[in-house]
């Protein structure tokens, strides 16, 4: 006897080729900038060696576009994946699931960007939130998935590149069974992931595209929101970092010619002004107005060779960002500065007391804060 198989039925319009085309063509493009920018950020914090000493310091604000970016298109993914999986989760029903090798590996390829692009998304999203509820560090994993993801998304692409043609061409129907036209379902499904895309951008990219900062609303931070105006990733308390006593600090400037300067002392050296953001790895950004000693003022004085990395040591006792580094076109720009004061006063305890790091074309995690020790690298 043949067992009947059970298998749903789905006669909705909108799970078919065209609209998953229609919502891929977005997604795909959002997939690509993030994963682009991605790199940017990769590179920028974890240069290869022959590139460490290259990283640009110009412009400005280089960093905060392509995080912002990397943040803005990761949150419009999210919308535009749930919709394409929802036109195409009646495949996973499809029978019999394989057909031939051919078949088993699209499939298989298939399985690895769905699954990959949940996990980035989701990841990404909690990341920006600071909320870890995984046991693995979450750089490494994100940016290793992150491969995996284009790589099956690049495999995905030429697979459908017959059905992608197709949509773009508007081939009548025969060749492939893409529907002539847009019916009423699958035209109010892509205004509805239209609204949404529109929706999530525009009320949180003024977390970092600060114009658009009083549409804020689902951003995890508010650009106005923290100590003289500037929001604060860390704080001191966080930290670890007590309150630091002016009296007793010193900062070591450690190189052919060590030197120690009270904070007396450095306060009475040439001070600049500089308007720069923190752009934090987690999309949100502002500009303000920094005053300080120029870096590379304080390491000629400790007669520093101009091709030299700087290594920036904080006064913090524990945690991943307590050190940076950086090559020598940060170290050398006349922008970069060891901040003393924020705004017209001086540096809150959240944003670095008594000093911090405040360079140029930098990812917020290096704008090292509470800074005790400029070490020359050899
Ligand atoms: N020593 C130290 N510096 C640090 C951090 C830290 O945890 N420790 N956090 C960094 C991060 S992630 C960002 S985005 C900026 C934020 O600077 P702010 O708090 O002044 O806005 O500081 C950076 N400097
Ligand atoms: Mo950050």
């Amino acid at each position: 006897m043949k067992l009947p198989v059970l298998r749903p039925v789905f006669r909705g319009g909108s799970h078919d080729a065209r609209t998953a085309t229609s919502i891929g063509r977005w997604l795909g493009p959002a997939f690509a900038v993030c994963f682009v920018t991605g790199l940017v950020s990769h590179v920028m914090q974890h240069p290869p060696g022959w590139l460490a000493d290259s990283i640009p310091s110009r412009p400005v604000w280089g960093y905060r576009l392509t995080q912002g970016l990397h943040v803005a298109s990761g949150t419009a993914a999210v919308p535009l994946l749930l919709a394409k999986l929802w036109a195409v989760y009646p495949r996973l029903f499809e029978w019999p699931p394989v057909r031939s090798v051919r078949h088993a590996v699209e499939r298989a390829s298939v399985a690895v960007l769905v699954a990959g692009a949940v996990f980035e998304l989701t990841t990404g999203l909690l990341n920006i939130a600071q909320w870890y509820p995984w046991p693995f560090s979450f750089v490494p994993v994100h940016y290793a998935v992150a491969w995996l993801v284009i790589g099956a998304l690049v495999l995905h692409v030429a697979v459908k590149a017959p059905v992608i043609r197709a949509h773009w061409t508007r081939r009548a129907p025969g060749t492939l069974a893409l529907p002539p036209q847009d019916g009423p379902d699958r035209r109010s499904l892509l205004a509805g992931v239209g609204a949404a895309v529109g929706a999530v951008t525009l009320t949180t990219v003024g977390q970092s595209f600060t114009p658009l900062k009083d549409l804020v609303l689902f951003a995890p931070r508010h650009p106005d929101h923290g100590p003289q105006s500037l929001p604060v990733n860390r704080t001191a308390a966080a930290a670890g970092v007590g309150r630091i006593d002016a009296a007793h600090y010193r900062l070591v400037v450690a190189g052919p010619r060590t030197y120690t300067l009270t904070l007396e002392e450095l306060r009475a050296l040439p001070q600049h002004e500089v308007e720069l953001p923190i752009a934090c790895v987690e999309g949100w950004s502002k500009s303000a107005r920094w005053t300080g000693v120029r870096v590379v003022d304080l390491l000629e004085r400790a007669g520093a060779p101009a091709h030299a990395r700087v290594r920036v040591v904080s006064l913090q006792p524990r945690g991943g960002y307590r050190v940076s580094e950086m090559g020598p076109r940060h170290a050398r720009d006349p922008l970069t500065l060891l901040a003393l004061r924020l705004n017209g006063g001086e540096l809150d305890p959240d944003h670095g007391y008594p000093a911090r790091l405040m360079a140029p074309d930098r990812p917020g995690v290096q704008q090292t804060k509470w800074v005790g020790r400029l070490e020359v690298l050899a």
